[in-house]
């Protein structure tokens, strides 16, 4: 008999570590994890297995389906949106490609068990691409279904990827119902920019909060790549694993649709500095604008409404902003360095 456990792609990002962390926490160890590279050491001891591995190696995917009765899928593993526009081809193939190996997977364990695999999707606000600055401050808190026309290749394969979603959740081999039958339960999460105490992304273009924030309990100077006006939404990752954790949760009955908004906080990139300011008050902050990257930023909204996600699965961040810097940001920061430092 296969054993059953969950599968968490990308496991060793920023979401991962929060995600294994969370389970195990809870008692769940039942989790494969899967990554490029072999899982960081200090999260080995919470999972059954470390798979290093590349989700376009469909014979490697196979084996997992072999061996395991794959239950859960967090597929996280994405290439971000700078480092997509850098290399646009291969970040279709890591972001796209992938992400229907992933897919494929879950329908084919789900038929063979006769039961819906629960696939767990961080898209972003990067599928949103607003034309012009006066534009954003018009649009307010933008509505899933609006401005769905992004202008980087991260961004146009998250939304696709999200109709793949519907599209094996929904409507896979539809005209061969037999061969394709049982179920997908698709659902994703339209992520704002994350900050986490704990760890650094990389290759995205919302890292000048997380950025700034790290440099500064460094003690090290930070060039912002973007202008003192820029705003998109921000959230701490606590919030981040806790929303990917209720909305696995909800029961499929109450969800109106398959793809949600989140929000909490939404500030300039000159309001973060002036709370990395308060908190460290020899922090060296320039701003040297990168142009290409602060028109992503740009054409990302100021703010979205996330209305829908609080009405079919009561979501509601724990943190605003100055609880997000006061009692996370800052101190656990503060304290990752210190201990590193030791
Ligand atoms: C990125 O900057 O690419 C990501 C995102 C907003 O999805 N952090």
């Amino acid at each position: 008999m296969r054993k059953p456990v969950v599968l968490i792609t990308g496991a060793n990002g920023e979401i991962g570590h929060g995600l294994i962390d969370h389970f195990a926490r809870a008692g769940k160890t039942n989790i494969v994890a899967f990554d490029l590279r072999p899982l960081d050491a200090k999260l080995q001891p919470l999972v059954t297995a470390n798979v290093a591995g590349d989700i376009l190696d469909a014979a490697l995917l196979q084996k997992l389906a072999d061996e395991y009765e794959i239950r859960e899928i967090y597929h996280l593993a994405a290439l971000l949106s700078t480092r997509s526009e850098h290399a646009p081809e291969l970040a279709h193939r890591v972001n796209v490609d992938g992400t229907m190996n992933l897919l494929k997977l879950a329908q084919d364990q789900s038929r063979a068990v006769q039961r819906p695999v629960l696939f767990l999707f961080p898209s972003s606000i990067a599928a949103y691409g607003l034309p012009s600055v006066e534009a954003k401050h018009q649009a307010g808190r933008v509505r899933e279904s609006d401005w769905t026309t992004p202008t980087t290749m991260y961004g146009c394969n998250k939304l696709y990827c999200e109709q793949l979603g519907r599209y094996y959740s929904d409507h896979y081999r539809q005209l061969a119902p037999e061969a394709g039958a049982c179920g997908l339960d698709f659902r994703a999460i339209r992520f704002p920019g994350l900050i986490s105490a704990l760890t650094m992304p990389s290759g995205g273009t919302s890292d000048y909060a997380p950025e700034m924030i790290h440099a500064a309990a460094q003690g090290k100077p930070y060039a912002c790549f973007v202008p003192e006006r820029a705003q998109i939404p921000f959230m701490a990752m606590p919030d981040g694993v806790k929303a990917i954790l209720q909305l696995a949760a909800a029961p499929a009955a109450r969800l109106s649709q398959r793809v949600y908004n989140i929000a909490a906080f939404s500030p300039t990139a000159g309001e973060i500095r002036d709370r990395v300011l308060a908190a460290f008050p020899d922090a060296r902050i320039t701003f040297s604008i990168d142009r290409p990257r602060a028109a992503i930023v740009d054409s990302w909204p100021a703010d979205v409404d996330d209305s829908a996600a609080r009405r079919d699965w009561s979501w509601s961040p724990d943190y605003d902003a100055d609880r997000a810097f006061d009692e996370y940001l800052i101190p656990a920061i503060s304290e990752h360095y210190r201990a590193f430092a030791a």
